[in-house]
């Protein structure tokens, strides 16, 4: 079945000089491996260097907000940063904090150009779905607009395990995985970013 519901034809962008930021929460974790795969695999597309790309995790897509906020605020420290060599973990004093791809360098990086932000909710038998997608929604917009950083909205709000599935590409409807538009989001929003400046 055709739709006109999507992103649009591809555009392409050049995300050579890009730094780019995934993180995601850890609940519902085949649907969330699957769309950051796919967010990934845009960016690389687009040109991003792997050891451009940062991926954190947190638990649950609640804590997405001031993940986005500190890792990009760390992220401002470590670039103006005379002290090379500190990492973003002890910038942001986070016990739990997993940082993969090169967060961790010890030579100096700019500012992430764009966060990808990525939490799956599935509707329950309580209200707890809508409290914590309208907590985040609006979090991650208060982020993005305080900041100036383009935060890519990559929170799945379904309201079955299927409709998740699905918009990961594990479906059987044949729809793609959101995770690449995410991806393809954040280098169309962090070159253009730059000429809003
Ligand atoms: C508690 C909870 C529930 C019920 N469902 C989800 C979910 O579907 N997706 C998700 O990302 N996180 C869920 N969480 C966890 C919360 O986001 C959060 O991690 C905890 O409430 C701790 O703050």
């Amino acid at each position: 079945m055709t739709t006109i519901k999507g992103p649009g034809a591809a555009q392409t962008h050049d995300g050579s000089g890009l730094r780019v930021a995934i993180v995601h929460a850890r609940w519902n974790t085949v649907i969330i491996d699957q769309l950051v795969a796919g967010a990934k695999k845009n960016l690389l597309a687009a040109g991003v260097l792997e050891e451009n790309i940062t991926v954190q995790t947190v638990p649950g897509s609640y804590e997405l907000p001031l993940a986005v906020q500190r890792l990009y605020a760390a992220s401002q420290l470590q670039a103006n940063s005379s002290a090379q060599g500190i990492s973003a973990t002890d910038l942001l004093s986070s016990p739990t904090a997993e940082v993969t791809g090169s967060a961790n360098a010890a030579s100096p990086k700019k500012p992430f150009d764009a966060i990808i932000a990525i939490g799956v909710l599935i509707k329950g038998a309580t209200m707890h779905f809508e409290y914590i997608a309208d907590a985040v929604s609006h979090g991650l917009m208060r982020v993005q607009l305080d900041s100036g950083v383009p935060v890519i909205f990559g929170l799945l709000t379904v309201l079955t395990e299927e409709q998740g599935l699905e918009r990961a590409g594990l479906g059987n409807s044949g729809m793609h995985n959101h995770g690449e538009d995410w991806g393809s989001a954040a280098v169309e929003l962090g070159l253009k970013r730059r000429d809003w400046a």
